[in-house]
């Protein structure tokens, strides 16, 4: 798969080198280049950014820039169609939310452009622009504010790339780990069994597979309801075993109609 990352602080992706994707990278599984967008200016100071028109604090990135820097990604795809257009990236705290889902979804594309803005963000007719030639998707991260698109870059082309068909070794650790079912992880413990006077829970120690399973999917459902409960809500109930019904029924959640439902905490009389 093909990466694209146009960036004024392209060296803000150097972490992209270390670790499994910077392995995945020199193995040949991931083409993945950056751009300095300002090698795409044309005056002596190399500007990127303009006063908002309309008026209000801070500074826009500028069109032209843009549409030179996709322009040069886009000559380089030589497998580009009309049909099978790449997927331009945008992270914005005003894009649909990154999720696992979408990750999935990101990691079957041929070609993944990603355009860091910073400042109040970039000139909206470029995102116009664009959509004769690219995908657009802006993307955010979630509900909070960064100085830049580039943090976001970093933390979605790991979890897109970490997808790819030889990324990472055990294909299994690729199922069995948070949000892969909808539940948050259960808690993970190693040797000593005993430290600091804590202890790690016998269930753990007896070698009952049967019954550690269901201690994990228990944890699963207590973390999840304390911390997510919001992804209770939207859990598919037709795999729950009646095991589970009943941890979730003493966490305070009912199955009603096929979904989680949670109960009143103190019903008026
Ligand atoms: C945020 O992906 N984001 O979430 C993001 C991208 C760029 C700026 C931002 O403030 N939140």
């Amino acid at each position: 798969m093909r990466f694209d990352v146009i960036s004024i602080f392209p060296e803000y992706l150097a972490p992209l080198e270390l670790s499994l994707i910077g392995k995945a990278r020199r193995d040949g599984l991931l083409d993945l280049r950056l751009h300095d967008l300002r090698t795409f200016t044309t005056d002596r100071h190399r500007t990127v950014d303009d006063t908002p028109y309309g008026g209000g604090a801070g500074m826009v990135m500028k069109p032209e820039p843009w549409a030179a820097a996709l322009e040069a990604v886009l000559a380089g795809d030589s497998k580009a169609t009309d049909a099978r257009r790449p997927v331009l990236i945008v992270p914005s705290p005003a894009g649909e939310v990154f999720t696992q889902a979408v990750a999935h979804e990101l990691a079957e594309e041929d070609h993944l452009v990603f355009a860091c803005g910073r400042y109040e963000g970039i000139d909206e007719r470029v995102l116009d622009w664009a959509r004769d030639s690219y995908i657009v998707r802006p993307m955010s991260l979630g509900d909070y504010v960064l100085n830049g698109g580039e943090v976001a870059v970093l933390a979605m082309v790991e979890a897109i790339g970490r997808l790819l068909p030889g990324v990472v070794g055990n294909p299994e650790s690729l199922v069995e780990e948070s949000h892969a079912d909808g539940l948050l992880e259960y808690p993970v413990y190693t040797k000593p069994s005993s430290w600091r006077g804590r202890n790690v829970p016998d269930v753990l120690l007896s070698g009952n597979h049967g019954k550690i399973a269901r201690f994990r999917r228990d944890e699963q459902l207590r973390r999840t309801a304390s911390r997510r409960p919001d992804l209770l809500d939207v859990l598919d109930t037709t795999g729950l075993t009646k095991a589970e019904r009943a941890t979730l029924g003493e966490l305070g959640f009912d199955v009603v109609d096929g979904r989680l439902v949670r109960r009143d905490p103190d019903p008026q009389p």
